[in-house]
């Protein structure tokens, strides 16, 4: 049985990677950070299975990373954990490249102390980020890198530490190029999720508005469930080598919004332009009026906000995926940009839904509670 280790298991990519590997046959480990409140919702579901565990560890912390790996005794890494948020990375460039750039230094020198350079492959989670102010389009494993943000700059520091190891020690090191990737689990201030959890609470009247910043920007976005599958492949392949993985196909921020509030059952228009730029009602789906009658076409439930635009902006990343297709036979349309939006709108539906139900019987217990009903 092979033994992965897992950091920033936790996450979106983490919790899909660790389900992943678990079906795979592998005893996989995750490092844990501690926290003030216990919130693992992400890996919930697998705590107690015979083969996943927990270990508490820290990138900004050696010796903590030294011991798990020692203990452990992996034969691959999969080094996720990041603070992976661009825009925090203005409001925090310091910590973010403690961990996003000298934790990757970290856990490879973590594998060498502990003497397994020859025998464990790690995978380092790189970023379509390194494009930044992009120099070419679509964006391959030879484009050049011109990093646009603290976040990106500390990645770009990985990823040449990543390659220097693997030439230097002959170590089995890559980092994936991943474009963005997104699901039902993508953190929520993230602006694919920021959008259909508005999408859906708007459709269910417990938003008004949703606020955004630059509509124009360009990704590539996948399914992050498509995307663990690559970061294993990228580990399983004969030669340690660098990959993109994306989709190959681009969209505005405002054609997701479009379509995740479509999904939910409101057309939108968009009218104006820069900080003046709005999203309107167009049409209600019939269905959606009898569940909420106070939403009126003409009502304006998307405006842009400076607040969300950024000192420098990534806003043309496009991936080619190529290579993967050809040496790793990854298929980059799993999952379509349209059956994205589709998951994550009525997961994000659902969740309201549930939350609603869940209030509405708090407030009737409370109520009884005071009527002295129920004792
Ligand atoms: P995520 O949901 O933000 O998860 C980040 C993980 O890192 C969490 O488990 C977090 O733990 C952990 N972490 C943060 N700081 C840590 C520290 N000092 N020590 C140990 N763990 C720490 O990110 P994701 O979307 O899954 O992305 C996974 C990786 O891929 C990241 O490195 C990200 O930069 C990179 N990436 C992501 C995308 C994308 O589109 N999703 C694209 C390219 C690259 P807590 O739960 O305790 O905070
Ligand atoms: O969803 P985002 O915050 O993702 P971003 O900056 O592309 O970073 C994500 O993908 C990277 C891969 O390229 C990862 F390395 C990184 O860890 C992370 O997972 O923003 C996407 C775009 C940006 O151009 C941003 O300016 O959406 C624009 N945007 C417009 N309004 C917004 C908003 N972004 C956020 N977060 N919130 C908004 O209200």
């Amino acid at each position: 049985m092979k033994t992965a280790l897992i950091t920033g298991v936790t996450g979106q990519d983490g919790s899909y990677l660790s389900e992943f590997l678990l079906d795979k046959g592998y005893d996989v480990h995750g490092i844990i950070r501690r926290s003030s409140v216990d919130f693992r919702e992400r890996i919930a579901h697998l705590e107690g299975k015979p083969h996943f565990h927990l270990h508490y560890a820290d990138l900004g912390d050696s010796m903590s990373i030294v011991k798990v790996v020692d203990k452990v005794k992996p034969d691959e890494i999969y080094n996720l954990a990041a603070q992976s948020h661009v825009q925090v990375s203005f409001d925090s460039p310091e910590f973010t490249a403690d961990v996003d750039a000298t934790g990757v230094l970290r856990v490879l020198e973590a594998v060498r102390a502990c003497h397994l350079e020859k025998t464990c492959r790690i995978y380092q989670a790189s970023t379509s980020e390194l494009y930044g102010k992009v120099e070419e389009v679509p964006q391959n494993e030879n484009t050049p890198f011109h990093p646009y943000s603290p976040y990106a700059v500390a990645k770009l520091y990985g990823y040449w530490i990543v390659k220097e190891y693997r030439e230097a020690y002959d170590m089995f090191c890559c980092s994936g190029i991943l474009f963005n990737h997104e699901s039902e689990r993508r953190g929520e201030t993230f602006v694919t999720r920021k959008i259909t959890l508005a999408a859906a609470r708007i459709a269910q009247g417990q938003q008004d508005c949703l606020y955004l910043g630059n509509l124009d920007s360009l990704r590539d976005w996948g399914y992050a469930k498509d995307y663990v599958e690559c970061m294993w492949l990228i580990l399983q392949n004969d030669q340690p080598e660098d990959f993109v993985i994306a989709t190959g196909v681009q969209h505005s921020v405002r054609e997701f919004a479009y379509y995740a509030f479509k999904h939910a059952g409101i057309e939108l228009e968009f009218q104006g332009e820069g900080l003046n730029e709005v999203g309107i009602i167009k049409s209600i789906a019939p269905q959606l009026s009898t569940v909420n009658s106070q939403l009126s076409t003409g009502d304006i439930v998307v405006r842009v906000s400076p607040d969300f635009y950024r000192p420098t902006d990534v806003v043309n990343l496009w991936g080619d995926p190529t290579k993967a297709k050809a040496k790793l036979g990854w298929n980059p349309a799993k999952t379509s940009f349209e059956e994205l939006v589709k998951i994550m709108v009525e997961h994000d539906i659902a969740k309201i839904a549930a939350e609603g139900a869940a209030a509405k019987v708090r407030t009737n217990l409370a109520e009884y509670l005071e009527k002295g009903i129920v004792k």
